[in-house]
């Protein structure tokens, strides 16, 4: 089967990992400029002076101490500070997707570029000008911006003096952030998405064993205030502009029962709910699923809600389910002896898959399986907004990469994507995560790379920031050039 007519096939990247430019034109910080680099087995740190003023660390998610203050420290490197330098090259990167012929290009505003603190009444209009710019520069290659209104960077300062997501003030300043771009954007962007990977935030809960019950409590407060914040968001989007098409964004983990024992089967299930379920369904049927509740009473959690909650939850449906897609887990009830190893898997180890340089799964047909799901259940178009190979590549004498190894990862990814949609998934666009070289998320490292562009930068951020073509550049773009006909 082919790929629809007008398949968006394109690459994917957010602000915090290539703009850089962290302090320019007026930007706030995030919390990732306060977020040093780590390795595959060395957790990122947070940096803070205390209120004695000593400098101190906390690994990445979790508390600084009462009384402490986030701070950038002399002695440590920032990987997101310089991102791949983006911010300053953007015209130079479109170019280089143009020359792919990327259909769509997923970035994402950094929120703290529009409003520094968060709480500001009226936008930064630097970052205004900055966005306006990027998105004519696509349009004038004829790519279609698909835009993450956030994605990892809320402003720090929200942190700070409200004390993040759990706060329901912060509804309104996203409201107002989202309206804004909605506004401002409007006729050059028609594609946006709410919230990165929302589900992150309880499907760790889900992973980690014997997680606090104040941690699930503070995680599903803090996702009941995103979800109304998107909600409210999807409505006054759809209001400014009809042609809008908003969807959420998902990190898509499908998991196996490791044996047919039932209670392997029902803890996976248990897994699925907890992981792919219990935000999708907020977000794309307009209210909790049934085994919300005992969730809930699982792990005593009591929601702070408002009856205007659970409309706007319903009026404020998205157009379209997207998700990010890299591996998958395996789930048991049995004592393992084989675990699966890296940064941010889990589980007991699929000794059908192979593993990458990270640990992670590589899972092509659990690509078509989870879409298959999805579509069943949501019965929304779909689009993949992340998916490919985080692996270590070599720069020749004469500035050649070749990545045979990520070519064959991405070709059974898109023949998984072609067998879900002979299965009838309306699938309606790909865009692979990392379509340049970018600074990792979970351990901030830049030769994680997954790019079909090679950028000359190292993790401590010395090089040219030159870029180059890599051998998967060509592939897809030949692989784009025919609609997937030419996965050679
Ligand atoms: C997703 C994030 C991305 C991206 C990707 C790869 O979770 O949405 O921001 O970074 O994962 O992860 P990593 O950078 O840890 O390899």
């Amino acid at each position: 089967m082919s790929f629809p007519k007008e398949f968006l096939w394109g690459g994917a990247t957010a602000a915090n990992q290539v703009e850089g430019a962290w302090n320019e034109d007026g930007r706030g910080p995030a919390k990732t400029d306060v977020t040093t680099g780590g390795t595959v087995d060395k957790f990122r740190m947070v940096t803070y002076i205390d209120k004695d003023g000593n400098p101190g660390e906390v690994m990445q998610f979790g508390k600084i101490p009462e009384g402490a203050r986030y701070a950038v420290l002399k002695d440590h490197y920032y990987p997101n500070h310089l991102g791949v330098d983006q911010y300053h090259r953007y015209k130079e990167d479109i170019a280089l997707f143009a020359e792919m012929g990327f259909k769509t290009y997923r970035m994402s505003i950094s929120w703290s570029r529009l409003f520094p603190n968060g709480d500001e009444e009226h936008p930064n209009q630097a970052g205004i000008d900055h966005y306006r710019d990027v998105f004519k520069e696509l349009r004038k290659h004829n790519i279609e911006p698909l835009v993450t209104i956030s994605h990892y960077d809320d402003p720090l300062y929200l942190e700070e003096h409200y004390g993040g997501w759990a706060n329901r003030q912060l509804i309104d300043f996203y409201v107002r952030y989202a309206t804004t771009c909605f506004t401002e954007f409007k006729g050059l962007v028609k594609y946006w998405l709410t919230f990165n990977e929302i589900n992150c935030l309880v499907m760790f809960l889900g992973f980690a064993q014997d997680t606090p019950d104040s941690a699930w409590q503070e995680n599903m407060q803090a996702l009941h205030n995103q979800f109304v914040a998107s909600a409210r968001a999807v409505q006054i989007g759809h209001a400014i502009d009809p042609e809008n098409m908003i969807g959420c964004m998902q990190a898509g983990m499908g998991s196996y029962p490791l044996t047919c024992d039932p209670q392997d089967v029902m803890k996976n299930r248990r897994m699925w709910e907890v992981t792919n379920f219990y935000c999708a369904d907020v977000q794309c049927l307009g209210e909790y699923p049934v085994f919300a509740k005992r969730l809930w009473k699982e792990h005593n959690v009591k929601l702070e809600t408002e009856e205007s909650d659970f409309i706007d939850l319903m009026a404020g449906t998205v157009d379209m389910y997207t998700f990010s897609y890299y591996q998958s887990s395996v789930q048991t009830t049995h004592e393992i002896t084989d675990k699966a190893a890296g940064n941010m898997t889990f589980g007991a180890k699929n000794p059908y898959l192979t593993y990458s340089d990270w640990g992670w799964s590589m899972d092509p047909e659990g690509l078509r399986y989870f879409l298959n799901v999805m579509y069943d259940r949501y019965h929304l178009p779909i689009i993949i907004t992340e998916n490919g190979l985080g692996a270590y590549d070599t720069l020749t004498e004469d500035k050649q990469v070749h990545d045979d190894y990520r070519i064959d990862y991405l070709r059974q990814h898109v023949q998984a994507m072609e067998r879900a949609l002979e299965d009838g998934v309306d699938l309606i666009g790909y865009t692979t995560w990392g379509c340049i070289d970018v600074v990792s998320a979970g351990t901030g490292e830049i030769r994680k790379r997954y790019g079909f562009i090679y950028v000359d930068v190292d993790d401590e951020g010395n090089g040219t920031l030159d870029r180059y073509r890599k051998d998967s550049f060509y592939w897809y773009k030949k692989v784009i050039a025919s609609n997937g006909e030419d996965l050679d």
